[in-house]
């Protein structure tokens, strides 16, 4: 019984922790591309942290606590920016 209450909790709950969303980005190849888009999202007011990776190509944006950026709205910032998105992973 005690096991199902704590389960509950942490699914209720669940909603109101920070988003680590990955996104797949074709185009970006240097670091010079890397802080372009760092920057774009930095200045969004539900970013927490943002980071990039050159090697595998994966933006990491974790949000702020109850806080999430639609799949389009991070689609829109890196078409801006010049790079097309191929996959947007949330965990
Ligand atoms: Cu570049």
């Amino acid at each position: 019984m005690k096991k199902i209450l704590i389960l509950a909790l942490i699914l209720t709950s669940s909603a109101t922790f920070a988003k680590d969303i990955s996104v797949k980005v074709s185009g970006m190849v240097c670091s010079m591309c890397a802080q372009g888009i760092q920057k774009k999202f930095s200045k969004l007011p539900e970013v927490k942290d943002i980071k990039v990776d050159l090697d595998t190509k994966v933006v990491s944006i974790i949000t702020k606590d109850n806080q999430d950026i639609q799949d389009s709205k991070i689609k829109e910032l890196i078409t801006e920016a010049g790079y097309n998105v191929a996959s947007i992973e949330r965990k």
